[in-house]
């Protein structure tokens, strides 16, 4: 049970998810959480700045310890929480040295992602260019190829950095679910499809799956359908 323990967020957040599938994996449930309507903007709020200046989430608060950051609070849980719940960090240096390396390509994954989903919400409209898009497009392809070549290396039934799950598969499942929300075709990237399949069926990920994972926004219905 989690003790002293709130989280904002919003439903179909990568990020977001990242954090409630750490929680329940280290058998964290029970915690304060308040949903935010990022639609409604109910994240620029003065509640919100006063936690991350940014006004983004996830934030997570553990007694007086405020983290804004995704990947600092999976780390921060598996830290606090070692021998509870899963072991997220293995044991190995060859292991651990796999785990955190594809735990933090996942950085340059989520860009590759953003630049594709959100071109049209981040970019104002005079500023747009189809040579930029497709650009942005040809970058996630070549990477979402590079990912599906790290799991077919893996072996069938394999995690992203072995045998067993672990951090990396935390925050990088997130970032597929998101592809696959938004169009991603599973004929083209069947490992990640694969892959995508064994993990929704974990209870963590069943626990946190929530609305907004079950349907795409009108606009981002087809996105990634021609990747
Ligand atoms: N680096 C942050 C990124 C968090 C983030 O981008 N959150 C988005 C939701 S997916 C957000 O709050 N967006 C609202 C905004 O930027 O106004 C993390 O990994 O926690």
């Amino acid at each position: 049970m989690a003790k002293d323990m709130s989280l904002l967020w919003f439903s179909g957040s990568p990020p977001c998810l990242r954090v409630m599938i750490a929680l329940e994996e280290k058998n964290l449930q029970g915690y304060e959480q308040k949903l935010l309507s990022y639609e409604k903007g109910e994240h620029r709020t003065q509640e919100v700045r006063d936690v991350n200046p940014r006004c983004q989430l996830p934030v997570l608060t553990h007694g007086d310890n405020i983290i804004n950051e995704s990947y600092a609070v999976c780390l921060y849980l598996e830290a606090q929480f070692k021998s509870q719940g899963t072991q997220l960090i293995p044991d190995g240096p060859a292991q651990q040295a796999l785990m955190y390396q594809r735990m933090f390509e996942g950085v340059t994954l989520t860009e590759k992602i953003a630049d594709v989903i959100y071109y049209q919400l981040k970019i104002p409209e005079g500023e747009r260019h189809d040579s930029a898009v497709k650009r942005h497009r040809e970058a996630l392809t070549t990477e979402l190829k590079l990912w599906e070549g790290y799991l077919e290396k893996m072996g069938a039934g394999s995690y992203l950095a072995g045998k067993n799950f672990s951090l990396a598969d935390v925050v990088i499942f997130p970032c597929f679910a998101c592809c696959f929300r938004f169009g991603l075709s599973a004929k083209n990237y069947p490992k990640l499809a694969d892959y995508y399949g064994l993990l929704k069926e974990r209870p963590s990920v069943e626990a946190s799956w929530t609305t907004n994972w079950q349907t795409s926004p009108p606009w981002g219905k087809d996105k990634l359908k021609d990747l």
